[in-house]
């Protein structure tokens, strides 16, 4: 039986993971860890074991992993692409010191990992449509280079001290759950609460700015299929590139117009977001994901929209007077 730890479970990905993974292998085997700055949801508290964890101190995490006995670590605490820019020198502490700490302790206490990448590692080198699973990675972002750096430290704990790490590339991730907070892909999630709220929104990115995303149900079954799967049928066994949809701001605006007849959409492009955007993939190719462990996503622009408006609709609860019946 799994025994988990997840650190940054009070982020967008980590309150919807931990809840999913309790779900799973019972809520006394995952323990939740936030950062004291981020309070955790009554859900999550409640839901079974919190702790503080502070993953730039070794000691904090190797603490929780001998009194839990935890067996496998989601390691998602992490500075996203855009606060990353705004203070570099923290996203490489977090991001990179971080992450040693965690992989120390997991070849001490004999942990798996899961270690979450970003299409950040690529950059405008990269070719920039179907981006394959190898190619140029020449990072322009203090989050791409810390990224990609982290991919080669997974590498690194593998072969040398057999660590069982794993890892996927994640897209920008949508969810109605919990917010993210400073990442370039932010807008695609804003744009469903101002949308239903005001039935307008001012994107920071252009219109015609393709990035790839996923909707988080999908990146949730990807994060918990990969650690699930034999080991031995992953040779490439961290920074697997998946994604579920590419498109652009103008595209997303038209599917949930279909919803929200009365939406509009104004740009005002913030030129560091939009510098980031451009330096990333219209779209990646995810065959080797597909292949090696049956990476398959269930959600495209359409029927996320629909999900994303239908959840919202509940949980923001009166302001949906201009929303269409679904
Ligand atoms: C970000 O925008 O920084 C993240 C990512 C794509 O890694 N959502």
């Amino acid at each position: 039986m799994k025994k988990i730890l997840i650190t940054g479970a009070t982020g967008q990905i980590g309150s919807e993971l931990t809840l999913a993974l309790r779900k799973k292998y019972g809520s006394t085997q995952v323990v939740a860890g936030g950062h004291p700055s981020k309070p955790p949801s009554d859900n999550l508290k409640e839901s079974g074991p919190f702790v503080i964890v502070e993953c730039l101190d070794i000691e904090s995490i190797s603490k929780i992993v001998e009194e839990h006995q935890i067996d496998t670590i989601y390691h998602l605490a992490a500075l996203l692409s855009a606060n990353a820019e705004k203070n570099p020198k923290l996203a490489w502490q977090v991001n990179i010191q971080g992450l040693l700490n965690v992989l120390d302790v997991a070849n001490s206490y004999h942990c798996a990992v899961f270690f979450p990448s970003s299409i950040g590692v690529f950059g405008s080198s990269t070719p920039k449509n179907k981006t394959p699973q190898n190619t140029i990675q020449r990072p322009s972002t203090i989050y791409g280079i810390s990224k990609l750096t982290g991919e080669l430290l997974c590498d690194y704990y593998y072969h040398k001290y057999n660590v069982d790490v794993r890892g996927v590339r994640f897209p920008g991730l949508i969810s109605y759950e919990t917010l993210p907070g400073g990442g370039t892909t932010d807008y695609a999630v804003e744009i469903f609460y101002e949308a239903i709220t005001k039935s307008r929104y001012t994107c920071p990115l252009k219109e015609d700015t393709y990035l790839d995303m996923m909707y988080m149900p999908d990146a949730i079954k990807a994060a918990m299929q990969i650690m699930e799967v034999d080991g031995r049928n992953l040779p490439q066994r961290v920074g697997y590139n998946i994604t579920a949809m590419s498109f652009c701001p103008r595209e997303l605006a038209i599917e949930i117009k279909k919803w929200i007849p009365r939406f509009e959409v104004e740009y005002n492009v913030d030129k560091s977001k939009q510098a980031i955007a451009d330096s990333w993939p219209n779209s990646m190719n995810d065959q080797v994901a597909r292949r090696e462990w049956g990476w398959q996503p269930r959600y495209d622009l359409p029927g996320m929209t629909k999900d994303m408006i239908e959840k919202l609709k509940l949980k923001l609860g009166n302001n949906r007077h201009h929303i269409k019946m679904l």
